[in-house]
């Protein structure tokens, strides 16, 4: 990684002490844009075609180094080659250049040979410059107090946490805990690095050999999804420095490489045991039956449940809520992960709704929240208040983690990760499912772009709760609708529960603005939503979401 900005940005505060020359080095080289503001700027540049933006970075030292934003380039060469796998050369710039009059998979020739050497230029104070650079560059320990340090999230041995506990202590009380040493007889957990996963998706497992099989990758910051094999996936993460590099989430793991499912199962804590009409009745033996009531409704037709994770270091999820009042448990196979959880009741700072709650403002990726919001995050940690309190803990690979429904959380990949997650719809978070499905239709996610196979938004609640009546103990069905009227047995503090519920499923669900065009709105977990929007269009607007630095 260089030691500085590679274009030679400082932030704009170092411009007081600069001389004079330095000063004239933007007023010159940007001629009658000077005064605009450097977002500006850039929104101009993005509308310019490759020779354009290139002929125009040899104007000046200033417009050299604007001209060479990454993101311009990134986005020059997703739209120039859509769905084309992309193989990556050392910067966007680069890649675009090397595919140019080719394809972006074909750029390999000469790849020894670097074609564009960053020119460091003194004089150039851009703090959205230099943001792209310090989000992924900065060390978080200095930048981030306690980030490395703090942890009050439970971690238990699996050896003193069997199921029933499980429930009772945290699933019950929708309370996060990381669990180690459940999944040690994984062979995913020896297996799966970049090496393995790059070579059974080249060939083996792939059952129509002349068919590539790719995988998309999406960032908040970039207009359309990128398609890469899972080897230039890799290649490409290990080169990222960007502030939101692409991130890659796979729903389709399992069908595109079937041979990755022999590699794990589903940790015991959440694992299908039968919740069948003779299964035993007393409350807290329905609570404790473990299954994912979702499967009732078959692999084709659920909702979307699991995603194969793949990022570089100090990529990550910017904060969001899982979909459908879902809860879900992750399993980082290689590399730590840092969970920042608020929980229903709380608004991380810098996560802001309307008064309704239908819009929610997130910063765009996790690195721009912690060099903005770390203060903030600090005080709320100390909030009068416990229940408003943030929840954090690092993971280490081979844990499991539950993550609540209704939960706030962001994730900073503290190594190049490879995870594994599934949501998961049990007794616990049944109620609060139920009463999503019914009431906010509009804003189910995990199946609008699957109109054959999966059941859509608007039937979603009656095909659930008669399937679960065909297949599930009734009194499970009974006590979550029972619940779900108010009557049931946590009294009053219902009330206050399900206002909250009512603000978080509308700020979960909610248009999430951006703060530039483009975005990962058809990524992860809700891929589907807008699906049927052209994907390079600049709608400033998307349902809640992932983002990455
Ligand atoms: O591993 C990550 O980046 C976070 C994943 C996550 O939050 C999720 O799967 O819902
Ligand atoms: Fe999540």
């Amino acid at each position: 990684m260089p030691k500085g900005h590679p274009y030679g940005v400082l932030p704009e505060g170092n411009s007081f002490f600069c001389d004079q020359q330095e000063l004239l080095v933007r007023a010159y080289g940007l001629g009658g844009l000077r005064s605009m503001k450097d977002e500006a700027l850039e929104e101009i540049l993005s509308f310019l075609p490759s020779v354009d933006l290139a002929g125009v970075s040899l104007t000046s030292r200033a417009m050299y180094v604007f001209a060479h934003h990454s993101d311009l380039w990134r986005d020059l060469t997703l739209r120039a080659w859509p769905g084309r796998p992309i193989n990556y050369v050392r910067s966007w710039k680069e890649t675009y250049m090397r595919a140019r009059g080719r394809s972006c998979e074909d750029n390999a020739v000469g790849e020894e040979r670097t074609l564009h050497m960053p020119i460091c230029v003194r004089g150039i104070f851009s703090n959205m410059l230099y943001r792209t650079w310090s989000c992924f560059s900065s060390d978080l320990s200095t930048a981030c107090p306690g980030f490395f340090t703090f942890c009050d999230i439970d971690k238990v041995d699996s050896s003193f946490l069997d199921s029933e506990k499980f429930v009772e202590q945290y699933e019950a009380k929708n309370i996060p805990v990381v669990i180690k040493n459940a999944v040690n007889d994984w062979h995913a957990l020896k297996r799966w690095d970049s090496d393995y996963l790059a070579s059974v998706s080249c060939g083996e497992s792939n059952n129509d050999g002349k068919k590539e099989l790719l995988f998309r990758a999406t960032s908040a910051t970039a207009p359309m999804a990128a398609n890469f094999t899972l080897a230039g996936y890799f290649k490409y993460a290990r080169q990222a420095c960007e502030e939101a590099p692409l991130y890659l989430f796979e729903r389709d793991f399992a069908l595109k490489l079937p041979t990755l499912e022999n590699d794990y199962n589903v940790p015991i804590y959440f694992r299908d045991t039968a919740t069948t009409a003779t299964a035993a009745t007393t409350a807290t033996t329905v609570g404790a039956k473990r299954t994912d009531l979702f499967s009732v409704l078959g692999q084709e037709s659920r909702p979307d449940f699991r995603w194969l994770i793949c990022g570089p270091k100090r990529s990550g999820s910017i904060f969001h809520i899982d979909p459908n009042q879902t809860n879900a448990w992750n399993v980082s196979v290689q590399g730590r992960k840092k969970w920042i959880f608020y929980p229903p009741q709380a608004n991380p700072p810098g996560v802001v709704s309307s008064d309704d709650g239908a819009d929610v403002t997130v910063p765009i990726c996790t690195g721009e929240w912690l060099l903005s919001f770390w203060t903030q995050h600090l005080e709320m940690r100390k909030a009068k208040d416990r229940s408003l309190r943030p929840l954090e803990v690092i993971v280490d690979a081979g844990d499991v983690i539950f993550v609540p429904h209704g939960y706030w959380h962001m994730v900073v990949n503290l190594d190049d990760c490879i995870a594994l997650t599934h949501n998961y719809v049990s007794t616990s978070n049944l109620k609060d499912c139920l009463r999503f499905l019914r009431e906010r239709p509009d804003q189910i996610s995990g199946v609008r772009d699957r109109p054959q196979q999966a059941v859509q938004p608007e039937e979603l609640y009656e095909v659930f709760v008669g399937k679960l009546q065909d297949q599930v103990d009734p009194r499970v069905l009974e006590r979550a609708l029972r619940d779900r009227e108010g009557g049931g047995e946590r009294g009053d503090t219902m009330h206050l529960r399900e206002k909250q519920q009512e603000q978080r499923y509308q700020a979960a669900s909610g248009v999430i603005k951006r703060r530039k065009k483009g975005g990962n709105k058809d990524k992860d977990k809700d891929k589907d939503k807008d699906k049927d929007k052209e994907e390079d269009e600049s709608v400033a607007s998307f349902s809640f979401s992932f983002s990455f630095f």
